[in-house]
């Protein structure tokens, strides 16, 4: 999808704004219902598609997915600070149908700012029910989809490749200007040691941050 290849060139901008560490209070997780099946868990790197309400300490919801706006439930990637940290922690390990509470703390959340509706300092709860979970742009699996010769590493032909594909599965036109730029951008900032490749290993995300 479109989005997780746009995710994957802007992750590791994201993962590097996080900034300085404090120690922090954590999120405290509810499992409301979890079904009976459950093929796989979400993990870093993945994308989940969510139904979310949001509420403040005295209850009163500021978000609801389900009512507002478009109605439409949300994609997002588990992990990179595409969401707020409480999310990123608090969302591991489910499964797709399952329901969470969580509560988190301001620090993990908009902290002193605030945001919107939301006035500084706000703990949070989150009613949130996962739809769908698949593989995001960094997984194992997209990896070995790229890697078009299976020699564990991604050549600039291999990442065009890619996003051609990946452009063409939403309907846009070919542009193989744009396309030269994206892979010129992902290699500035993901080929580390200048290679001309991009090793496994500088594929997968860098979990430090959580
Ligand atoms: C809850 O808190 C918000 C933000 O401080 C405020 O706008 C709202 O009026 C409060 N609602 C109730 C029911 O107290
Ligand atoms: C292709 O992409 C380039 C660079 O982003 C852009 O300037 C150009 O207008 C695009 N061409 C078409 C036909 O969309
Ligand atoms: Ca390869
Ligand atoms: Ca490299």
């Amino acid at each position: 999808m479109l989005l997780t290849v746009l995710s994957w060139i802007c992750s590791s901008l994201l993962a590097s704004a996080s900034g300085g560490k404090l120690p922090e209070a954590e999120v405290t997780i509810e499992v409301l219902h979890r079904p009976f099946l459950c093929h796989r868990k979400s993990k870093y790197g993945d994308i989940m598609l969510v139904h979310y309400e949001g509420s403040l300490e005295n209850g009163t919801v500021f978000h609801s997915s389900r009512t507002e706006g478009d109605k439409q439930p949300i994609w997002f990637t588990l992990g990179i600070r595409e969401v707020i940290k409480g999310w990123d922690k608090g969302l591991q390990d489910m499964c797709s149908g399952e329901k969470r509470k969580i509560i988190v703390p301001p620090g993990l959340a908009y902290g002193k700012e605030g945001k919107g509706k939301i006035p500084p300092e706000s703990t949070l709860t989150f009613i949130i029910e996962v739809l769908e979970i698949r593989n995001g742009p960094r997984s194992h699996e997209s990896f070995q989809e790229m890697d078009l010769n299976d020699d564990w590493k991604l050549s600039k032909y291999e990442v065009k490749q890619y996003l051609k594909k990946e452009f063409e599965r939403h309907g846009y036109p070919p542009n193989d200007t744009l396309h030269e730029n994206m892979v010129e951008d992902i290699f500035a900032k993901e080929d580390e040691n200048k290679d001309g490749f991009i090793s496994s290993r500088e594929f997968t995300y860098k979990h430090d941050e959580l």
